[in-house]
């Protein structure tokens, strides 16, 4: 049994109109499993994942999505996102040791996560929420971040959908990091990863959510 480390002391909550996040900076570090240490997870996520780079169309033509990603899930956990159907791949057990530690932390139940694989800094995510119908809307998304340093921006989408008037910020998400999005934020505001020219290093990013399942 892994012993979870989730002191509330050491999260930040970041709450604004229709948006609440908690953010634990280094939070993989604090944990005492071996295999979930972050030099440890990126040695096994680059070796053993199978990497993709779909295209998808964009005003007619096909364009490879710029990053690698791949889907895992439990039997049944098919998800469509940038026009895609995806079919899940396995757990792993360090990625199924890690989903159990933040559902034990969170208190919750994720059967699913998207990775994405930014390999240097012109590799990017554009504005989107995850607010497709196959997932659980009322349930939390726990993202966890690897590698070099990027900033996730978010914004409200339009009113009268969104917090319109609310102003757009970033976020600064570090090796080790662990984002939670509760409800309703992506009901009200979109994110993004933008480009960063200057980073050549490579991040990855994990995000554990619930697909419904009848
Ligand atoms: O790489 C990130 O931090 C963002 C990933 C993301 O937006 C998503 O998986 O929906």
């Amino acid at each position: 049994m892994v012993d979870p480390v989730l002191a509330p002391g050491s999260s930040r909550s970041i709450h604004q109109s229709g948006l609440a996040l908690r953010h634990w900076p280094h939070w993989l570090q604090q944990q005492t499993t071996a295999e979930l240490q972050p030099e440890h997870l990126l040695t096994h996520l680059r070796q053993e994942i199978p990497w993709q780079q779909p295209k998808i169309r964009v005003y007619g033509r096909l364009h490879p999505i710029p990053r690698q990603s791949c889907w895992i899930g439990d039997g049944g956990c098919q998800y469509r996102y940038s026009g895609l159907l995806q079919t899940p791949e396995p757990w792993s057990a360090p990625l199924l040791a890690l989903r159990q530690l933040l559902d034990g932390c969170l208190g919750c139940g994720f059967n699913s996560l998207l990775l994405n694989r930014y390999r240097d800094g012109l590799d990017r995510m554009g504005w989107h929420a995850d607010d497709e119908p196959e997932l659980v809307a009322d349930h939390p998304i726990a993202s966890i971040s690897l590698g070099v340093s990027r900033s996730l921006r978010f914004r409200p989408k339009p009113a009268p959908a969104g917090h319109g008037d609310a102003p757009p910020f970033s976020l600064e998400l570090a090796n080790g990091d662990l984002l939670v999005m509760d409800a309703p934020t992506q009901q009200h505001w979109l994110h993004a990863l933008p480009e960063r020219r200057r980073v050549a290093g490579e991040r990855i990013n994990l995000t554990f959510r619930r697909i419904r399942t009848s």
